[in-house]
């Protein structure tokens, strides 16, 4: 009898599983974020999440990650290995039920400090279910053992095939691909995640290598992530294509009030601040209580070092907080038992009891540091005072802008061709390169919902301009007026007032030459540093014009690479007729005529829009700061590496 009752408890548990995973193939995207590119990525960070729990309990210094020829993947660490020891209650291996109950993974190891689980954190069951196909390979207590899955569902029973004297997990996965809108994985993106995790938990080793790339001496591109000195390194990562203005890199790492904190900052001779904050190794955008207790911590530190100093004593200007954040830049990074992520993506911490710590943490190091080094505290001092004069001067070139606005009425631009449509979410922009390529842009659009801004040539590169150079640059005012938002105010002079943009597509139209992606990379850049959440809501996306025209007769279609170039031609030469096929190369927007460019370019029903999305926040700070930057090798090695991703796939 209690045998019957174990089977129905067995068979109902059974259905339970099932159940769980056929959620997560109902709504991946309520588990993973999205099924775009995104998600794809967070299947593998989900993995080696789990991972880099083991290594942080101490129990494995070594993570490898493959992208297989099939675009499967595989991570393999020498952990403990996941448990392959029958569940007494579950009447099935661990390992079978961390790899297909919900939420499982960590209830095994209750001692263990879990610090995945975090912003996603579901567990390597959510990638089971979305795979088409998973392996769980386990080695411990001297033995191999093995598991296989289709969407989660387990082909066999956990069995030993072999022995070995190592111990570890290895999975591997491939996506599914009609889950997913595509299951191509991006090595830079994965290496950049990688790099992120060796510097955020230092003293582990990553292994990224591409089976599907071979080098020019026949090797699989490999790379190997490793830290020794953990955020110290990565601030200076960070840096490493802007002067530097202090030779160090100012650090503490410890427990306060039982929170692990590890920050590290130091200063370069930029205008821009750039705070990577993190928890749970999560970058949190978003900011939340550890970066308010890092921004206290900086400001009182330095406040009272200046007033002590007497440096502050001829100066008529007040001092804020902002100022002592110019050329600053910093990562924190705190791990958190019960994070609550709160704001529009769920990147911003909430927990309260995080603020006094990091606070705490940054005003010993600092202190510390301010004392020791008189010298390069002076030269710190200086710069913010430099800051709060160049804000004062920025804040009446504003007030100049704002008046000016009251004074014309609408207040728009007068080079805004607007739509009549009043619904921002109905509303486009086109920002277009040139005068001329504008006239036809407003010939070709739709008026009812699309308006038109032309922008002169290069706009201002913000890297290198100082903020009132920025705010009293024409093109650049035009485009906040445009938009409708307002420049911030004193108090938290980075925040927008979203809810006054005028349009929710915002869309860089520009020649597809070299000079055009300049000009896409100058206003990416500013939109990166002063509009970011436009970028974060998914509001900037970049038009993309074809190459070429292919024609025959009457007949003409548009090709957007060679290769369709190529193809169009040969299916309009036909069988055996002559070579009548007339190709035109267009090098700019201008030799479109206004149907042309609707039809190509512009209109919804037949035009390729790529939105603009940021997957890591601190490698696309490095990325900027390079490319806008003075150093030119770094510039041209990541110009000829990314070339070929410029061209677009229809
Ligand atoms: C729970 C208990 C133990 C190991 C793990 C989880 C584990 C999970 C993963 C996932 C990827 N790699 C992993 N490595 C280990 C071990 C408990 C014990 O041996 O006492």
């Amino acid at each position: 009898m209690s045998e019957e009752i174990k089977k129905d408890n067995y068979s109902a548990d059974n259905i339970q599983v099932l159940e769980g995973l056929e959620a997560v193939r109902k709504r991946p995207a309520m588990y993973i974020g999205d099924v775009g590119v995104k998600g794809l990525h967070h299947l593998v960070y989900e993995v080696v999440d789990n991972s880099i729990d083991e290594a942080l309990a101490g129990h494995c210094d070594t993570i490898g990650v493959w992208i297989n020829e099939d675009n499967s993947i595989t991570v393999r660490d020498n952990g403990r290995g996941i448990p392959t020891a029958m569940h007494t209650k579950e009447k099935k291996s661990a390992l079978e039920v961390v790899m297909t109950v919900l939420h499982a993974g960590g209830k095994f190891d209750k001692d263990t400090y879990k610090v995945s689980g975090g912003l996603h954190g579901v567990g390597v069951s959510c990638v089971n279910a979305l795979s088409i196909h998973l392996r769980a390979t386990v080695r411990r207590d001297g033995k191999v053992f093995e598991q296989e899955y289709s969407i989660g569902k387990p082909l066999y029973d956990v069995k030993v095939i072999g022995e070995s004297n190592e111990t570890g997990t290895e999975v591997t996965f491939k996506p599914d691909n009609t889950i997913f809108d595509s299951t191509e994985y991006n090595y830079d993106t994965l290496a950049a995640r990688m790099r992120e995790l060796a510097f955020l938990n230092k003293g582990i080793t990553i292994t990224l290598t591409d089976r599907r790339q071979i080098d020019e001496n026949g090797n699989n591109y490999a790379v190997k992530f490793y830290s020794e000195g953990g955020l110290r390194e990565f601030a200076q990562y960070l840096d490493r294509n802007r002067e530097p203005l202090i030779s160090d890199v100012i650090y503490f790492e410890g427990e306060r009030e039982g929170i692990p904190v590890e920050v590290s900052l130091t200063y370069n001779t930029s205008y821009t601040e750039n705070i990577q904050a993190y928890v749970n190794n999560i970058n949190t955008h978003e900011g939340g209580t550890h970066l308010s207790g890092f921004r206290r911590g900086l400001t009182n530190t330095l406040k009272k070092y200046a007033t002590d100093s007497g440096m502050l004593a001829k100066e008529k200007i007040e001092i804020d907080g902002d100022d002592f954040r110019e050329g600053l830049t910093a990562v924190v990074s705190v791990k958190v038992a019960e994070p609550q992520f709160e704001g529009q993506t769920k990147t911003k911490l909430g927990n309260r009891e995080v603020t006094a710590p990091v606070s705490q943490a940054v005003s010993e190091m600092l202190s510390a540091y301010l004392e020791e080094h008189p010298n390069e505290a002076r030269i710190i001092v200086d710069k913010v005072i430099l800051a709060a004069r160049a804000r004062h001067a920025a804040r009446k070139a504003r007030e100049m802008v704002q008046r000016k606005n009251v004074l014309t009425g609408s207040g728009l631009p007068g080079k805004l061709a607007d739509c009549s449509e009043k619904d921002p979410a109905a509303c486009e922009i086109y920002f277009v390169e040139g005068d001329s390529a504008g006239g036809t842009a407003k010939q070709g659009r739709d008026r009812h919902f699309q308006a038109i801004m032309p922008l002169r040539g290069k706009i201002l590169n913000v890297e290198k301009a100082m903020q009132h150079k920025i705010f009293e640059n024409e093109e650049i005012k035009n485009i906040y007026t445009a938009l409708g938002v307002r420049i911030g105010t004193e108090e938290d002079s980075k925040a927008l007032n979203l809810e006054k943009l005028r349009y929710h597509k915002i869309i860089i139209m520009c020649d597809a030459d070299v000079d055009g992606s300049h000009i896409e990379t100058l206003i990416l850049t500013f939109f990166f540093r002063y509009m970011k959440e436009l970028i974060e809501n998914g509001y900037i996306y970049i038009a993309t014009p074809p190459l070429y025209q292919v024609k025959k007769g009457n007949k003409s279609e548009y090709a957007w690479n060679e290769d369709m170039r190529d193809r169009l031609i040969s299916e309009l030469r036909g069988n055996g007729s002559e070579s009548s096929v007339n190709v035109q190369r267009y090098k700019g927007l201008g030799e479109m005529n206004a149907e042309q460019l609707w039809e190509t370019t512009m209109n919804p029903e037949s035009r390729t829009l790529r939105q603009v999305t940021i997957e890591n926040a601190a490698e696309c700070d490095q990325i900027f700061s390079m490319l806008m930057g003075d150093d030119v090798p770094p510039r041209r090695e990541f110009i000829e590496r990314n070339a070929k991703y410029a061209k677009i796939d229809i």
